[in-house]
């Protein structure tokens, strides 16, 4: 404990940071929970000391990050997996490891071996420590849904948050728990929780999936929004002092916002009443080379989500929620390092990774080029603007989360959640951030531990394609010709009208906007190929005329000549396609449709030894007998399909460009 005098002297400190009271009570509290000694709590205050004295006047007060770190002292050095290091199995629990692997999909034996409170190495980049943040940030209850977790790693999970993050600034720790069958998440973790005030368990009666169960955490979740703000900042653009601040209820009426601007004593100066006004004040800053660190719109309460399977690392909290202080569209995500399944060691990653996509909508990490890194100057600390986000640890305003429409309720149980709320983000006005000096553990495990409720592949395959259908516009065509079978097999993806009626309502941008602004390195051609279509040992190609098709003579002038190869392998001339016309083999033209086994046509080799080479078109209409190919005929004017035959050159055909393979 502490003495009277100590917590006196302490409390002079803190009001000299002007704190909010409750907050400063808060923050004793914690260290007085977790013991840690004399020096160590004045160099933990020292921050917001210094802040007091140094910063008076108008600004808004901040402080460097504060260290919370219950583990500096661990209770024992020596316990295995201690310090974030790697532990290995005795010969003689060989076996039980291996057999207790399967109950969360990693090492469970040593999860259960090393302590719950164990330290880990403070893996931030230099620099972090020293960071500023501001004193009103806004609080924020941290949601971890489970289901069945592993005992041991859930309360990991619970103890890296309580004992790093600053006590003032966690409202709440909800545990969703989605339905656990196994005994010991019943009862004993209702008994171990309850010396934890913050921690809550909300239980599901039925298996809700981590979407849904993340919206019921969302739900229950009681944040304070945070304290009204006065002037904010004073910045200096292009040499003119520049006054802006904004009262909070007037950041919520929907879209269109009202903002005030005040004067340096607080005053209103003049409303502005119209939803441009941020993104201008934004470039305005951004011409004259600043960010707008203003907050654009104060903050409210924010939610935290993680996965049941994490640890916090030291001041991992306080940055999240600076971003999202600075403008409530920020969606901010820490950096996500490596627990290891096999010997439970905290691994670093490396710096200046970005969350992308690859075709058919498959999360991954890109780094920034080298060359990038060096010319633009950026620094490992550096804030990483991201295409997508992983999806299972990231800060948002609640409010914010609410006027997106949180998840789509729609998408089941796993997957694909983190695309929707990525292009949901972008598109309608927000950003996705990688915070650099935020860092938590995850275990990477390579297969889902649990038991989807459905099959799992189509479960995460209907969640993409819902995702495909209410944001990708023309674009879903490269999704679905990437997974070309779920355009076929027809899957239900429910109802769509309730999302697309929300990107309606918030006005969001196209995905053509998104690919240009948010993620210009990907690939994203909306066909295949085009141009002629031409064989190119009979020197001729395909032209439309009227309603019939004929080879002819290259023309490369002529529009009638011209076909584009879709993703949805169409052969295409405006709205009509290429398609065998019944079962003699004529060929003709018919109105497109997009989900059509008769009109598709698989272009590509069938030489064994040149794989690559794309040349044959092959129908599976339904009324051929077998697959066949688009030939010219024996008079050389007229088209068909015909058996294929690798060897025949009336039937290779190339597009005059690929602008995909
Ligand atoms: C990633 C994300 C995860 C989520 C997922 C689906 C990270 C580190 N993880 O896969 O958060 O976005 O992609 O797109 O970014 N859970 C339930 N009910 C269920 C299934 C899971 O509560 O029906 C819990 C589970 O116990 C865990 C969390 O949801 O705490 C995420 O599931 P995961 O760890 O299996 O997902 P992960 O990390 O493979
Ligand atoms: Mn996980």
């Amino acid at each position: 404990g502490m003495g009277r005098s100590r917590q006196k002297q302490l409390l002079e400190r803190l009001a000299l940071s002007r704190m909010d009271r409750r907050r400063q009570e808060k923050l004793l509290e914690w260290l007085a929970l977790v013991g840690l000694g004399r020096s160590r709590q004045e160099k933990l205050l020292e921050p917001l000391a210094l802040d007091g004295q140094e910063q008076a006047g108008s600004h808004p007060r901040t402080h460097r990050v504060l260290s919370m770190d219950a583990t500096l002292a661990p209770r024992d050095p020596r316990a295995p997996g201690q310090f974030g290091h790697p532990v290995a199995v005795p010969d003689d629990k060989q076996e039980e490891a291996k057999s207790r692997w399967k109950e969360g999909n990693f090492n469970v034996y040593l999860s259960d071996l090393i302590p719950v409170d164990r330290a880990i190495a403070d893996t931030r980049p230099a620099g972090c420590s020293e960071q500023q943040v501001h004193n009103d940030l806004p609080t924020t209850s941290i949601i971890m849904c489970f289901v069945d977790e592993v005992w041991s790693t859930l309360l990991r999970s619970v103890h890296s948050v309580l004992g790093r993050s600053p006590p003032h600034l966690v409202q709440e720790i909800i545990l969703v728990d989605d339905c656990s069958t196994k005994e010991h998440l019943k009862e004993q973790l209702d008994a171990y929780m309850s010396r934890f005030p913050k921690v809550k368990i909300l239980r599901l009666r039925e298996r809700h999936g981590l979407i849904r169960a993340r919206l019921a955490g969302a739900e229950v979740a009681t944040g304070r929004t945070g304290a009204v703000l006065g002037p904010v900042r004073t910045t200096e653009v292009l040499g003119t002092p520049l006054q802006h601040g904004v009262r909070p209820s007037q950041c919520t009426k929907g879209k269109k916002r009202s903002w005030l601007w005040l004067g340096s004593s607080g005053e209103p100066r003049r409303a502005v009443a119209q939803s441009a006004a941020p993104r201008a004040q934004r470039e305005l800053l951004s011409r004259a080379g600043l960010e707008a660190d203003a907050p654009t719109c104060a903050a409210g309460a924010v939610l935290t989500f993680l996965d049941s399977h994490v640890e916090c690392n030291v001041g991992w909290l306080e940055p999240l929620l600076e971003r999202v202080r600075m403008s409530r569209n920020k969606v901010a995500c820490p950096v996500i390092e490596v627990i290891s399944d096999k010997d439970m060691s905290y691994m670093t990653v490396d710096n200046f990774q970005r969350g992308i996509f690859t075709w058919p909508m498959n999360f991954g990490w890109r780094q920034i080029p080298q060359e990038v890194i060096e010319k633009n100057k950026i620094k490992e600390t550096d804030i990483i603007r991201c295409p997508v986000m992983a999806g299972g640890l990231f800060s948002i305003e609640k409010k914010y989360f609410s006027e997106l429409g949180m998840y789509d309720p729609g998408l089941d149980v796993w997957g694909g959640e983190n695309m929707e709320l990525s292009f949901k983000v972008w598109m309608c006005g927000g950003e996705i951030e990688i915070v650099p000096c935020s860092r938590v553990g995850h275990i990477f495990r390579n297969d889902n531990p649990y038991s989807f409720p459905k099959d799992r592949v189509r479960t995460v395959e209907r969640n993409l394609a819902r995702v495909a259908e209410v944001w990708l516009d023309e674009y879903k065509e490269l999704f679905y010709g990437h997974a070309y079978h779920l355009l076929l097999s027809a899957v239900d993806v429910g109802d769509l009208s309730p999302q697309t009626q929300l990107r309606e309502r918030l006005r969001c941008r196209n995905f053509r906007w998104y690919l240009q602004n948010v993620y210009p390195d990907l690939e994203a051609p909306l066909v295949k190929a085009s141009g002629l279509l031409m064989n190119v040992a009979l020197a001729g190609c395909i032209a439309v005329e009227g309603t019939t098709l004929a080879f002819r003579e290259c023309d490369a002038n002529n529009t009638n000549q011209k076909f584009n190869y879709t993703w949805l392998r169409l052969v295409r001339h405006g709205e009509l396609c290429l398609a065998p016309a019944g079962a003699l083999g004529a060929v003709g033209l018919h109105r497109c449709r997009a989900r059509s086994r008769s009109l598709a046509w698989l272009h590509r080799s069938l030489a064994t030894v040149q794989p690559g080479l794309t040349e044959h078109l092959i129908s599976e209409h339904q009324h051929l007998p077998r697959p066949a190919c688009l030939e010219v005929d024996p008079s050389r004017r007229a088209l068909r399909v015909k058996g294929c035959d690798p060897r025949n050159p009336r039937q290779k055909w190339r597009f005059s460009s690929y602008h995909a393979d």
